[in-house]
């Protein structure tokens, strides 16, 4: 069994950096963790240890008296807890010492280290969340755009769960029908062949349209990767710092500035964007130099979405007809830049006619930055919708399991098609239930939730 989930768990649950930080987290959560807390902390006055309060004092060495830290701590008794356990919570000074000592003073007191997700794997197995809302906690915490945290938060607030565990009712329903009809066939009406049908079409169609925001919610989660490739000296390096209005590249008048992939963090239209920066490609004997070029062509081979630069005022050159050739047949976008500098009548014959994605920009201007965000928008919004508008996203766990679903139930209408005996409905129509009852855990093996709850960190 991958989670022991017996006993009282402890870690530090705020994010441990040395020296900052002016408030870390020990949370304590099973039968003893009040115990433990009382051993641990010292409230003066006529404080009462009551649930859903917060008591000031001290945490001392249980056997020494020492001082650890000057803190507070928050009781929450069981069931109206985060696991539905009792809880307690020591808010005690940031950085990372004394919460490595208090945390280790929960263990000799009793207490074991939790695994990660372990927490969070008690609520959903004490009822607080299904498996939908403990992927929505896990992806509100990874968040990297706003947008990517409101869809998290629709995970978590069960936007998700509603709809599936609606579709997974309207499945029993249906099963009852025809399975009512296997063992008393013959003190029923016969079976509305035509209402069955409509039901499961139904249920089908809604099906495919949750289905369809996966890809817009893997978008979300783990963002786009987006590669600026070119000869040396078109601007590459310019580009990446007026977009992300920064000096985070080099630029000098020297082809060749670049040298290594730099990277920087946008968010575009609600996703998060990691932009790379690489070093300008062409021919050269300079061993460093080469070692860069090496790492663009696998930074361009790596990304979701290639930006060409090419310099308005050279023209598309023999070189950068070769880089066009290598990144050809990937989702790309032609920059072409420094078009400050070039007659606007001559920009629109500088590139081949089979590019139809092309941005023009003055980098060193700042120009153009708006127009290269609509048309990166523009090339992911297949299907039109925007991340905005999205008011839940699937992960790739829970596609699968609707793709099942999808699947089991055309075979139904198949089976009923071909007008094959009911135990085959039946036996497909479980499929379907038992698929959509792995999303929100109602259904649910260990090793799914092995891999959902070891993604989370130690600590949730
Ligand atoms: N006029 C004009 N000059 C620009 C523009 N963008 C960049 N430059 C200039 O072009 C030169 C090269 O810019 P970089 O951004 O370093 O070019 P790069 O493509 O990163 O070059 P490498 O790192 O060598 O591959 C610098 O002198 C910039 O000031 C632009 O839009 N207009
Ligand atoms: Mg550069």
């Amino acid at each position: 069994m991958p989670f022991a989930t017996t006993g009282t768990i402890a870690a530090i649950a705020t994010a441990i950096v040395p020296q900052q930080g002016s408030v870390g987290i020990v949370r304590a959560s099973g039968s003893e963790a009040i115990d433990i807390a009382k051993k641990l902390f010292h409230a003066p006055g006529k404080q009462v240890w009551e649930s859903h309060r917060i008591l000031y004092g001290y945490i001392r060495h249980p056997q020494t008296q020492e001082l650890v830290d000057e803190a507070l701590l928050l009781i929450m008794k069981a069931p109206r807890s985060y696991t539905r356990e009792d809880v307690v919570e020591f808010h005690c000074h940031g950085g990372i010492m004394a919460v490595q000592q208090v945390l280790q003073l929960c263990l000799e007191a009793g207490a074991r280290l939790a695994q990660p997700g372990e927490f969070t794997l008690r609520a959903f197995l004490n009822g607080r969340l299904d498996l939908t809302q403990a992927e929505g906690i896990a992806d509100l915490v990874g968040a990297k755009s706003p947008q990517a945290a409101q869809t998290a938060l629709a995970g978590i607030t069960g936007k998700l769960a509603q709809p599936i565990k609606k579709l997974r009712a309207d499945c029993l329903d249906v099963l009852a029908e025809i399975e009512a009809r296997i063992d008393f066939e013959d003190d029923l009406p016969p079976l509305d062949y035509e209402f069955i049908t409509a039901e499961l079409q139904k249920i089908s169609l809604e099906i495919n349209r949750i289905l369809a925001t996966a890809e817009k919610g893997e978008l979300l989660r783990t963002g786009l990767k987006v590669a600026i490739v070119g000869r040396p000296n078109v601007g590459k390096s310019s580009l990446l710092n007026a977009w992300s209005r920064s000096d985070r590249a080099i630029v000098t008048d020297l082809p060749g500035t670049t040298r290594d992939v730099v990277e920087s963090q946008l968010v575009v239209g609600g996703i998060p964007v990691q932009v790379l920066d690489t070093a300008g490609i062409r021919e050269t004997e300079d061993t460093v130099e080469k070692i860069g070029v090496e790492r663009s062509r696998k930074a361009a081979e790596s990304a979701d979405l290639v930006l060409l630069t090419i310099d308005a005022s050279t023209g598309w050159t023999p070189d950068d007809e070769e880089i066009y050739i290598n990144v050809k047949g990937r989702p790309l976008i032609l920059v072409i830049n420094k078009i400050d500098i070039v007659e606007t009548r001559y920009i629109a014959s500088l590139h081949p006619g089979e590019i139809n994605n092309v941005v023009k920009t003055a980098a060193a201007k700042n120009q153009g930055i708006d127009a290269l965000e609509t048309a990166i928008l523009e090339k992911i919004q297949s299907g039109k919708i925007t991340a905005a508008e999205l008011d839940f996203a699937i992960n790739q766990r829970q596609g699968a399991a609707l793709t099942q679903a999808s699947s089991c139930l055309e075979q139904v209408l198949l089976t009923i098609e071909q007008d094959l005996p009911l135990d085959f409905w039946s036996i497909d129509l479980r499929g379907a239930i038992y698929a959509l009852g792995e999303i929100t855990g109602e259904e649910v093996t260990e090793s799914v939730l092995d891999k959902i709850f070891s993604r989370f960190c130690i600590g949730k």
